[in-house]
Order: structure tokens, then sequence, then C-alpha cells
């Protein structure tokens, strides 16, 4: 398709570069009224709170747009290297305060709305945040890329524009119910549709072999039936420095040929099925994390989004007589997780049927064009495709996945002579329990690098996950550990600490994290601990306002604020955070302890359920019913109380994480790859309590012992329990006081008497306990009871948060992406 007008233009106007619009109140009311009138076709007098946000959304899209163009240009001009992210996920959070931010824009906003009568506030509210993600793998995603931009990183995001993001969470009498998530149900104005650029994708059929004009031997794949990826872009803006990068998300239409055949038959009602059925494809995300179900429509999704991304990348992106040898020199494809793996094989496919290539060329250049993150522990998490299905939807890939694996076997076979155990280990189709390809096996042996998350997951990933394969390719396993992005989880969230550390190190911290180490002499001056503390504080009154209109919880005042915010699995052990709660109730109510002797608390849990996970909705039931019961009881009052609003997403962290002076981090030792909101936390001043596990090891390492909060069992420590034989009853029946709370749950005292309701969470606990929590329960309390012995010493926790935040800026996300460019994506990407 050509591209620019069918003559020179004449005009001026018509040549010149973008003019971006007038930066002032102004100039930005003219935009707005102009978007308002000409685009929603509404006077502001009659305009809805919505027609006012996607007009004024529109408007400040405007100040970002001859940067984005400006940048495609410069890319294109000069081409470097580029990242290509692919991943299943995006967990985006709210799109304006970011646009903002990132334009320098927020005052002359706020007056420009002011002068029309309207509330900067009531516009941020109007936005639904884009929820196209699960939890941290997919938040991870938005940070990456968010730090790309603000490093001038030439890079391009690549996903899946589901049409319903991850479900809203309700409870109905205190169980979860899943509503579905409507985001684009108002418009969304921070998406560019392109329906031109749309590609073609293919599945099912056979392949077939046949001889080419030059004789040789080639194959063919003969697909079944196809749909069309059609993109849409979004601005992923640097912080303020002019840059503009691209997010490219996929959403999938039926074919026009599909449509017109069945059309031409006269079946209209059949031709609106085909499109239903082609849709159905980026329809809605997966509400799995960590363990994925092995469903059909989902290995469609990923082959989907990889297709477009490669084809669109090759044939639309590279310019049209590129050299493909040189593949390498020009793209690296970051898989995030296993889930874009289905790019390995597509890509010999693309080099080897479409391009002609040889098998050994091909599979040189496409080893130089991936590496693998890893991001779980959890066995169950690998995510393993059936011959049989991989085979029916892709059978080309299916054979070039066989290929792959020969070689590669005689390799192994060459190496390891007469080790077939070891052979079967490795292999990248398993036999058992059923016939599957292994998706990390093959990312593993196709990626140039294989990475962890935390120091300590990269560790376990070579020594537990992959040994086999760290043996073979020691040099390809690295690790980059995680990070945050500074700007959406410090400058935006947390304003008042914000100014305060512009105040103490000057300007310019968020795009130079390690900075905050100039915090440190600050933590012995008792003046700046007083506004710190009241930088808290003001938080705290944020989240106190926002969960009264949101939750209609009133939060008590003056109470050490207890967070555990994270997706519910039992592997972060919601369950011990509970058993907690349960035990300083009872020790109030047995009147073991006088109340007024308690460090009053107050313990807000987030986390959503994937809605087929019986346990982790078990737990949110009882979290909710013991929530119920404890904020009714008089002899807690003031001392205790439990909240748990509903729906944790990105939008509530940011309130709720600033406002945070405890961050719950207890996963048992070894399960938690890295973890991203301990992070978080403790960029905002709250202190860890946490085991020695993900990315925990690694803050404890940095912000020192006196201010972390350990307990638990070593990951060592854990594996040598499981071996020796971990029998959670004996471990309850030993501890008296955990024996009184156990107890407690099991008589049915937070479920209206009902012993039934508690029995499936209780039997877990006595007679399986997966993830030992009964084993680290003591320790736990005995820490706990050390941390209301901290807190009651404002200045010594004060000094200590502050450490927190000083020592926290290795965990930028702009430090991983350096950790990448230097580990694992290599010269020829400018900075
Ligand atoms: O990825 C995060 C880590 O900080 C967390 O520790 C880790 O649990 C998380 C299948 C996942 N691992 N695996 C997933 C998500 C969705 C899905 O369908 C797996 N998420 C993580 C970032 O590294």
């Amino acid at each position: 398709e050509s591209r620019g007008p069918a003559a020179e233009p004449t005009h001026a106007l018509a040549r010149g570069p973008v003019v971006p619009p007038t930066r002032s109140s102004e100039g930005f009311l003219r935009e707005f009224l102009r978007e308002l009138q000409y685009g929603q076709g509404v006077t502001l007098a009659r305009s809805s709170p919505n027609d006012q946000y996607l007009a004024m959304a529109r408007a400040v899209r405007h100040y970002l747009m001859a940067d984005w163009l400006e940048t495609a240009r410069r890319r294109r001009e000069h081409p470097a290297k580029m990242v290509g992210y692919l991943s299943a996920e995006y967990l985006l959070g709210r799109q304006l305060d970011n646009a903002l931010l990132a334009t320098d824009m927020v005052d002359i906003v706020q007056e420009a709305l002011a002068e029309c009568g309207i509330s900067l506030d009531t516009m941020r509210a109007q936005e639904v945040e884009p929820g196209l993600g699960n939890g941290g793998l997919g938040r991870l995603a938005a940070c990456f890329i968010d730090s790309l931009a603000t490093l001038d990183v030439s890079c391009v995001g690549y996903g899946i524009r589901y049409e319903y993001g991850i479900f809203r969470q309700t409870f109905v009498d205190g169980r979860q119910v899943e509503v579905p998530d409507t985001w684009l149900s108002f418009g969304n104005p921070w998406e560019f549709p392109h329906p031109e650029r749309e590609v073609e994708v293919n599945f099912g059929g056979h392949t077939e072999q046949y001889t080419d004009e030059d004789g040789r031997e080639r194959t063919r794949w003969i697909p079944g039936w196809n749909v069309l990826g059609v993109p849409y872009h979004y601005m992923v803006p640097g912080y303020q420095n002019g840059v503009v990068n691209t997010l490219r998300l996929w959403s999938a239409r039926a074919t026009h040929a599909f449509d017109l055949q069945i059309f031409n038959s006269g079946d209209y009602a059949e031709a609106v099925r085909a499109q239903t059925f082609a849709e159905n494809i980026t329809k809605v995300l997966y509400p799995e994390d960590s363990t994925p179900q092995g469903r059909e429509l989902r290995l469609q999704q990923q082959y989907f989004f990889v297709a477009c991304s490669l084809k669109d990348y090759i044939d639309q992106t590279l310019p049209p007589d590129f050299d493909l040898k040189r593949l390498p020199d020009q793209i690296i494809f970051q898989l995030n997780d296993t889930h874009p793996v289905i790019a390995v094989p597509e890509l010999m496919r693309l080099l080897i049927d479409d391009k002609g290539m040889e098998w050994d060329e091909a599979w040189e250049i496409t080893q130089k064009c991936f590496a693998y993150t890893c991001h779980t522990l959890l066995p169950e998490a690998l995510e393993v495709w059936p011959v049989e299905l991989v085979g029916r939807l892709l059978p080309r890939h299916l054979e070039i996945i066989y290929g792959i694996n020969e070689r590669f076997l005689e390799q192994v076979r060459e190496a390891f002579p007469g080790d077939e155990l070891r052979v079967r280990r490795m292999s990248i189709v398993q036999d058992h329990p059923f016939r599957a390809v292994r998706m990390a096996h093959l990312a593993t042996v196709a990626g140039a690098k294989v990475n962890g998350v935390a120091e300590l997951h990269s560790q376990l990933l070579r020594d537990k996950l992959l040994p086999d394969f760290a043996q073979m390719y020691p040099d390809k396993f690295t690790n980059v550990t995680n990070g945050v992005t500074p700007r959406r989880f410090v400058r935006q969230a947390n304003p008042a600490l914000s100014e305060l550390i512009s105040e103490a190190v000057g300007p310019g911290w968020e795009r130079d994290l390690s900075r905050l180490s100039g915090l440190e002499s600050f933590a012995e001056d008792p003046e700046f601990r007083e506004q710190f503390r009241q930088a808290k504080q003001a938080n705290k009154e944020r989240l106190r306002a926002l969960l009264l209109v949101r939750d209609g919880v009133e939060l008590p005042e003056g109470h050490l604020l207890d967070v555990m915010v994270k997706r519910l699995h039992e592997y972060k052990r919601q369950s011990l955070k509970l058993l907690h709660v349960v035990t300083l109730y009872e020790s109030i109510r047995s009147g073991e302890v006088a109340a007024e002797d308690v460090t009053p608390r107050t313990v807000i849990f987030g986390a959503k359920a994937a809605p087929g996970y019986h346990m982790a909705k078990e737990t949110i039931a009882l979290i909710n019913a013991v929530a119920k019961t404890i904020n009714a009881d008089p002899a807690v009052k003031g001392r205790l109380a439990v909240a748990f609003p509903a729906n944790y997403n990105v939008t509530l962290a940011e309130t709720l994480i600033p406002a945070a002076d405890l961050s719950e981090q207890i996963s048992l030792a070894g399960m938690e790859a890295s973890g991203t909101g301990n992070m978080k936390f403790a960029l905002n001043g709250a202190l860890t309590v946490g085991t020695d596990d993900g990315a925990n090891v690694e803050i404890r390492q940095l912000v020192g012992d006196d201010n972390f909060f350990l307990f638990g069992m070593s990951e060592p420590e854990v594996a040598a329990l499981h071996a020796s034989g971990y029998v959670p009853s004996q471990v309850y029946a030993d501890n008296p006081r955990l024996k009184r709370v156990i107890d407690l749950i099991a008589s049915g005292a937070f479920t209206d008497g009902d012993p039934g309701r508690v029995s499936a969470f209780v039997d877990d606990l006595l007679y399986n306990d997966r993830f030992m929590a009964l084993a680290d329960y003591q320790s736990y309390i005995d820490v706990q009871e050390r941390i209301d012995a901290a807190y009651a010493d404002t200045e010594a926790w004060t000094r200590s948060a502050i450490l927190n935040v000083a020592r926290a800026g290795f965990f930028s996300s702009d430090r991983s992406m350096h950790d990448y460019l230097d580990r694992i994506w290599g010269a020829g990407i400018r900075l």
C-alpha cells in the first residue's frame, strides 16, 4: 500500500512539520473545546462527564502527537536495533494521569478545566483502567515499556487487545462473584485503530510436500481457516523527554473472503456466526495468574498475536528489500514467559517456507532473535500444549517443533553419551503424563538468553527448574531483577512524598532513582521525619476518603496500616496473614492481652482469585467472614479492624500503597519468583515483613536487616523440611496458640456457627498445607509482635521508613532495562 499524497503539497502548512498545540491553559482550553464540540458533537453546557473526559483525553493526546510522529520518523531514519517485547498481558493502569505527567501538563489542564467548571479529579474518575493483565507479569510489561520510552530505546510492545480484561470482582455474601470488564463500552480515547494494516493469520488444515522451481523438496502449509488481526496503537510516552514509543495490540476479525463466501451462499446467519467465531479469539483475558489452564482458545490467542506481530514487523516495519540474514542486527524479541513462545516455530516457518531459507540458516537466525524470561518456579505453571492440539491447530509448527527437537536431542546425546534419562528429561516433547510440547524447553533451546526475575529465582531456575539446560548452556542463563516505574508508582501515586524527595535531593530523581540515596542523611533529621510522617498521614487521609466512597468502608484513624495486596494464591499465603489476624483477635477476646496494650492495627487485603481456583475462593470468603466478625465486635473496636475492598487493581494500588505502613510479602521461600508490589511498598516508605523469597532477598540486603522484618524458613530449610516429611497436623498439635486459633475458625465462630463453611480451608491446612503456612506460623507471630513494639517508637519507625525509600532506588525498572541491555539485548541498541 502506498503512503503519502498523490502529488507534492503546495501549501506551506501541508509541507511543514507537525505543530503541537500551544502549551498554555488557553491553548489547552481551545483543544478541549474543539474536541468536545467537533469530536463529541456536544456543547459544554450539554456535555456529560464522559463527553468531557473523552474530549479532554483527546486534547491531552494532541500534545503527545508531534513527539510520537517525530519519534517514529527518527527510528525509521536511524534504524537502530529494536526490542520487540512480546507479552500476552499489559496491565497498563489508567492513562490520563500518566499522559499528563509525561507532558508536564497537570497545572495547565487543571487551570483550563477550572475555567469550564470541571474538576480534574472528576475527569480522572471517569477513566476505566485497561486491565489487560492478571497481576505482576502484566504490570511488569507495562513498567518496562514505560522505562524503555524514558530511556529512548527503540521498542514496540506487542500484545492482545482483549475486549474484556481482567474481571471486575464483587462480593456477594462475602464470596467472590466475577463481573465482565466492559472497559471499552464508553469509548477509548487512547487507542488508534489501523484497519488498513490488518494481517491474515492461518490456523488448522494440513501440510504437503512439493518440489519448487529449483528442484528443492519443500513443505507448505494448507491452512483450514483464518482470521484477520487489526492493530490498535497506543502511545507509550517517555518521562518529559520528547519520546513516544508504540504499543501495538491486536484485535481479531473475520476475514472478508470468508465473510463474502458465506454471504454469497445466502446464509446470513452463518456469516454472522463466522464473524463471532473469529472475534472470540481476542474476546477475553484468561484470568489465571501463575497456573494457566491449557485451553484451546488460549493457544489460539498466543499464536494469533505473535503471528500478527512477526508479520507486521517483517512485512511492514522492515524496509521492503531487507536481507533477512541480518534480522538479528535489527530486532530482539523478548518472550515474556512462555505465552509467546510459539513465535519460535513461526519465525522458522516464515524463513523456511515463505522466504525459502535452508533449515540451518533459519535456525541460526532464530536463535539470535529471541530471549526468554521465566517468571515462575511452580512446576504446574510451566505451559505444556498437548501434541494433538498443536497438530490440529498448527500442523506445520508441530513439524518444525519436532525438527528442532530432533536436532537438539542429537546434541544432548553428543554432549552426554549414553544418558537416555537425561534425553527424556530435556526433550521439548514430553511423553508423560500425556504427549505435549514443553514450551519452557522450546524457549530455552531457542533463546539466546534465559533469565529469571530476581537473584534467588535465577539461581533456583538454574539449580532446580532447568538444571540440565544450565549444565548444557551455562552461558545462556542470567538474572535481571525486576523493577517498577518510579513515574507511576512514586511521582504520580505519591505527590506528597515526591515533593519531599524533590526538596531533599533536587529535581530529576524520577529518571535517575539512584539519587534517592541522597535521602539517607535526612533520616537523621527530626524535622524531615516529621514532614515524612505528615506525607504518610496525607496519603492515609486520601485512602480513607477513597474507601469511604468506593466501598462504604470507614477506616479507623491512627492505626498501623498493614497491607497485603496481590493475587490470591496458596503459595502467597493469605491464609497465614489470616491466622495472624485471628491470633490478634483471639488474644484480645480471651483476655490474654488487654486491648489498651495492643498496637492499633488495620489490616487491608486486596486480592482476586482465579474463577476456577476453589481454595482461593474459599480463602476470600473466610477473610470476609473474619472481617465482618471482627469489625462488629466492640471488644476489639479501635484496636483491630480488617478491610477487604473488592476489585484490587492498578488504580486502587496507586492510593493504597502510598498509605501503607507495613508491606506483607509472606510467600513460602522459593515460591515467589520476584514480586514487584514489594518494591512499590518500599519505595513509598512502608517497612516489609517478609520471607527470604524472590526480590525480598535483595530488598533486605539493600535496606538492611534493621529496616526489614524477616521471618520464616529459608528456601534450603523448606527443601529440607520437604525431604524429611512435613506433617502440618503435628505443628498444630504442638502449638497451643495455633491450635486455639484454628479451633476457633473451625468452630464456625466467623461463619454464623457453621463449621461446614470453613472445613475445606481448615482441612487443607491441617492435612495438606502444601505451602507450609503452619510451619512458619510461630515465626510470623513472633515477628509481628516485634513490629507492634517497633511501631510504637515513632521516630525509629520513621527513620527506617525513610531509609527504605533512600535505599530502594535499585528497584526502578529503568535499572532493569539497563540490565537487559547489558546482559541480554547486546550491542546495537542505542541509548
Ligand atoms: O510474574 C511477576 C513476578 O514478580 C511474580 O513473582 C510472578 O508470580 C509473576 C501465567 C503468570 N509468574 N507467572 C505469572 C501470569 C499469568 C499466567 O497466565 C503465569 N505471573 C508471574 C513478574 O516477574
